[in-house]
């Protein structure tokens, strides 16, 4: 009998799924839309940290936000509130979102009059790591009461970011939670990432990625 090949299977879905999210980009260049994708541990902060962003941006560019969960609308409803049109993607137990569930989200939305979209991802540091969305670029958040030691447990996550975000930094003088360590583990990881360390609740940091952001919208746009 023949070897149950596991492995075969899960290539297959993933070649089709980047040759969609390459078609995901490419309908994103001709519209002129930046689409960012933002994943993380549940709880760690990732609509605090789109409501801030959301601040900051939102006199510059046109900005929309796909919510990505298991189950109920009251992220989505959090980003409305603030006046941002949302959409929540419900994955039915799906653990992250790929590039075919990105792009249903997106015809939901009036994407030609956005300049920036940004994908809130299923709360999971496994999962949406090994899916291409057709984000344009992919940011994670490790808050401070997560641990240090999460690159160790989570390698690809870190390896295939290119920003890393630290939040709650404000819990650091409550913590045990060592940075040099952890971004000495990252940087073996991955030695082009971006480390911006900022408190969503504070404010802390949060110009320097910002920064960042808005130049790379800028050279999406341009
Ligand atoms: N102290 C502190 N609390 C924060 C910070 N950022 C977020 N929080 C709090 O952390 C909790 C979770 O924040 P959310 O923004 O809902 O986290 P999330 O990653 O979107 O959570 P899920 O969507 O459930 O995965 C909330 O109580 C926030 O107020 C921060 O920088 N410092
Ligand atoms: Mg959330």
């Amino acid at each position: 009998m023949d070897p149950v090949r596991v492995i075969e299977v899960k290539e297959n879905i993933l070649a089709n799924n980047d040759k969609k999210a390459e078609e995901v980009r490419d309908y994103l260049r001709r519209n002129k839309t930046f689409l960012l994708n933002l994943m993380s541990s549940p709880g760690s902060g990732k609509t605090s940290l789109i409501l801030r962003t959301i601040e900051h941006l939102r006199d510059e560019f046109k900005i929309g936000v796909m919510e990505a969960d298991i189950d109920s609308a009251v992220d989505a409803e959090r980003v409305q509130s603030v006046g941002i049109p949302a959409v929540q993607l419900r994955t039915g137990g799906m653990c992250h979102l790929d590039a075919s569930m990105t792009e249903t989200g997106l015809n939901e939305m009036d994407v030609a009059g956005l300049d920036l979209v940004i994908i809130e991802n299923v709360g999971n540091l496994v999962c949406p790591a090994e899916f291409d969305t057709g984000a344009v670029r992919n940011v994670m958040i490790l808050s401070v009461p997560e641990g240090d030691d999460k690159p160790l447990k989570y390698p690809l996550m870190f390896s295939t970011c290119n920003v890393l975000l630290v939040n709650k930094i404000d819990y650091l003088q409550f913590s045990d939670f060592d940075m040099p360590a952890m971004k000495e583990r990252v940087s073996g990881l991955n030695q082009d990432i971006q480390i911006f360390e900022v408190s969503a609740k504070t404010g802390e940091g949060i110009e320097a990625w910002v920064n960042w952001l808005r130049g790379e919208i800028k050279h999406w746009l341009s």
